[in-house]
């Protein structure tokens, strides 16, 4: 399988675009940014250009030509297992069968119990029901996610949260951590993961895929 001509249809300040982006620049792959603006316009994930793309109708959305066709894919862990097969190097999921199974257990954690209850949509249902409820929401789930994570990691972690190689783990855990300091969650309550971050946070591809460092960033 060989692919070209990737653009990550995408947005500054999310966290499962943050995730993509991080693989792309560990794997040292190029690509087009595509910026994808989630709240001007009445939030452009929502125009029918968009919805082709992803029907979610949120980012991120890869498209590239694969195998000499045009394709476009959604949900950020197929973009990532995708990028795995596609570009092997540095590998992402440890060889180890459980090893591996663990890395997809914490990106889980992340991907299925944390992130969607953050997301824009229902976090504004809830405010429809009782104003400030989106935030506490998901600020709830974000401290129920991260200490499940802090109890699993625990058994694995050495420099990264499976030993000392970064994996999709890791690709999660850092942007969900930008997530969690915005709704003040307290993270002295998980030490081992805020060792993790500081430690994935100083190399060159997180910081180069950081929210902050991206052409549509805004203060
Ligand atoms: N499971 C999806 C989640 C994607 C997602 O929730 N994207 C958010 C930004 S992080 C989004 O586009 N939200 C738009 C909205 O809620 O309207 C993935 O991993 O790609």
């Amino acid at each position: 399988m060989s692919a070209t001509n990737l653009r990550l249809h995408n947005y500054f300040r999310s966290s499962a675009s943050f995730r993509v982006r991080i693989a792309l620049a560990l794997k040292g792959i190029a690509y087009e940014y595509v910026p994808v603006h989630l709240v001007k316009n009445g939030g452009e994930q929502l125009a029918a250009a968009h919805h082709t793309k992803n029907p979610m109708e949120q980012v991120p959305a890869l498209e590239l030509v694969l195998d000499g066709k045009p394709r476009v894919i959604a949900q950020s862990v197929a973009i990532i297992e995708l990028l795995e097969e596609l570009y092997p190097e540095p590998p992402l999921y440890p060889k180890d069968s459980y090893l591996r199974t663990r890395t997809r257990e914490l990106v889980e954690i992340i991907n299925s119990g944390i992130q969607p209850h953050q997301n824009l949509a229902p976090m504004k249902r809830m405010d429809q029901l009782a104003q400030g409820a989106g935030r506490l929401h998901a600020k709830h789930y974000n401290e129920v996610g991260l200490a499940a994570y802090e109890e699993r990691v625990k058994e694995t972690a050495g420099r990264f949260s499976i030993g000392d190689q970064v994996t999709a783990a890791d690709l999660f855990l850092v942007p969900q951590l930008v997530a969690a300091r915005r709704f003040e969650v307290d993270l002295s309550k998980v030490p081992t993961i805020v060792a993790i971050d500081e430690r994935c946070r100083a190399l060159p591809a997180f910081q180069a895929a950081a929210p902050d460092r991206q052409p549509d960033f805004e203060p």
